[in-house]
């Protein structure tokens, strides 16, 4: 059995959703083989380095805890998280996984993401993505001290409550086109990926394949996730 979930925007500030996820990591995803993250674990993640936080280090602690009992955990970064580095890996017993990621699972070709590459007719968000993540500003990012490493991301999350292109989820779906060319190339006939918070399974015809988009939802005071096992796919929650 394995099992997906996404954008659990863990934070200090919200101590609902931290609960929520370490009542899931000691109870349901005890029983899985493998646990795949995909994207927007933490609220922002500024750095490996970061992990002296005690509540960093305490969510690293209880996935080492779960990956120490035998659980498969794989992470695909999201936008909020994308710095998520193997120092993090390593602490959590996880491996870390480039986009799109393919499995086979329950009989079904499976294609991983985290979701935001995907939504291209944000433009904005495209603009700020390409240049946050290019080389030079990943390179400035690892030289910054830590302490301006904070305030940046808090300023970038004060600024995407203000200018909401940053939070593409609300008002930007992936694009269309995108996922057929997904589906084409990878030869999946099922898609599963986070990010836009709007959970839902669309079903789409690409050249005569029918395939199934699965959304992820968003958590906030109760654990939510996907199973995929024999019997088939399944969104659950607490
Ligand atoms: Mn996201």
């Amino acid at each position: 059995m394995i099992l997906f979930i996404s954008d659990l925007h863990l934070c200090v500030g919200r101590p609902e959703t931290t609960a929520a996820f370490l009542r899931f990591i000691d109870g349901p995803a005890r029983q899985a083989r493998t646990l795949w993250i995909l994207g927007d674990l933490f609220e922002f993640w500024v750095g490996d380095d970061d992990l002296d936080d005690p509540f960093h280090a305490r969510i690293a602690e209880a996935l080492a805890g779960l990956s120490h009992d035998g659980v498969d955990i794989r992470i695909i970064v999201g936008n909020r998280d994308f710095l998520l580095g193997t120092t993090f890996a390593a602490r959590s017993g996880a491996q870390l996984v480039t986009e799109p990621a393919l499995i086979e699972a329950g009989g079904h070709r499976i294609v991983l993401m985290h979701g935001d590459a995907q939504c291209t007719d944000d433009l904005a968000y495209q603009r700020f993505r390409r240049r946050i993540r290019s080389p030079l500003c990943l390179a400035l990012l690892r030289i910054l001290p830590l302490k301006l490493r904070r305030a940046l991301a808090r300023r970038i999350r004060q600024n995407s409550e203000t200018a909401r292109s940053y939070q593409p989820g609300q008002f930007f779906d992936l694009n269309a086109q995108r996922v057929e060319t997904i589906f084409r190339t990878s030869n999946a006939d099922w898609m599963i990926h986070g990010h836009t918070h709007r959970p839902a399974c669309h079903i789409l015809n690409v050249d005569g394949r029918e395939c199934q988009r699965w959304v992820l939802a968003d958590w906030h005071d109760k654990a939510t996730w996907l199973q995929v096992g024999d019997d088939g796919i399944r969104p659950l929650s607490e």
